[in-house]
């Protein structure tokens, strides 16, 4: 069983807490001999990693995102947010400031006000379209000043939820892949399970709609599942 991270959400709960609160799902994990690939939610947990007497013996199966021989393939085990721009010490600062308000308004109300990654996403995706504009903006203006074409395409501007920042995270394994650091990106951090070709699989989710996981044979084959009532089915999204 591997972890690939924002298995806890420690931009918005105290650590402590959460392992009052979860200690038995904690306990089974270990027992499982799980490792754990921290995200961007719990990195804070890599400051737990090799310690003597972690807080629980979960916390020793710490591992940074690595590459496993599976097959006659390399996979790197990943969280994602290491090619993601907009997942950056400016952006964790703010979800822990988004975090500790959504803490506190629980504290008081009883309820869930405001979902950190629902803001995150938003806004990681706000800054690829920005980005996406810009260049857009800059090659259309290039173009007008040479008098070739106009800066306005035909069909206007789309918008398209999380879209662009998919294609992006995309291109960047990809040219992480190309450059012989690993045959497949095994990620999550996007929350969309799925496959694209045969060198990237997504884990998913498991606070969405539907619970999902990667399963991968000794042979280096890797499934796509969605967890239901009835056990698992095999999920064939594929992400771009
Ligand atoms: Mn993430």
């Amino acid at each position: 069983m591997v972890i690939i991270g924002d298995f806890l959400e420690l931009l918005r709960y105290p650590l402590d807490r959460i392992i009052t609160r979860r200690r038995s799902l904690l306990d089974r994990l270990a027992d499982m001999d799980t490792i754990y690939v921290p995200g961007n939610h719990d990195e804070d947990v890599m400051r737990l990693a090799g310690t003597a007497n972690p807080s629980h013996p979960l916390f020793a199966r710490i591992s940074p995102a690595f590459v496993q021989h599976i097959g006659d393939r390399r996979f790197k085990f990943m969280h994602g947010h290491e090619v993601d721009p907009l997942a950056n010490a400016h952006t964790q600062n703010l979800g822990r400031m988004i975090g500790r308000l959504a803490y506190l308004c629980e504290l008081r109300q009883g309820v869930c006000l405001l979902s950190n990654d629902t803001i995150i996403g938003l806004l990681e995706e706000t800054g690829e379209q920005l980005l996406h504009a810009w260049t857009w903006l800059r090659a259309g203006v290039r173009a007008a000043l040479r008098g070739s074409r106009s800066i306005l395409p035909g069909g206007g501007m789309r918008f398209l939820t999380r879209r662009i920042r998919t294609q992006r995270m995309l291109a960047r394994y990809y040219g992480d892949k190309t450059e012989g650091l690993y045959d497949v990106a095994v990620v999550g951090h996007t929350h969309k399970a799925g496959t694209f070709g045969d060198w990237y699989v997504n884990s998913g989710s498991w606070t969405g709609a539907s619970s999902n996981f990667l399963r991968i044979s000794p042979d280096g084959r890797v499934g796509v599942f969605n967890w239901t009532d009835n056990g698992p089915r095999p999920n064939r999204m594929v992400v771009a």
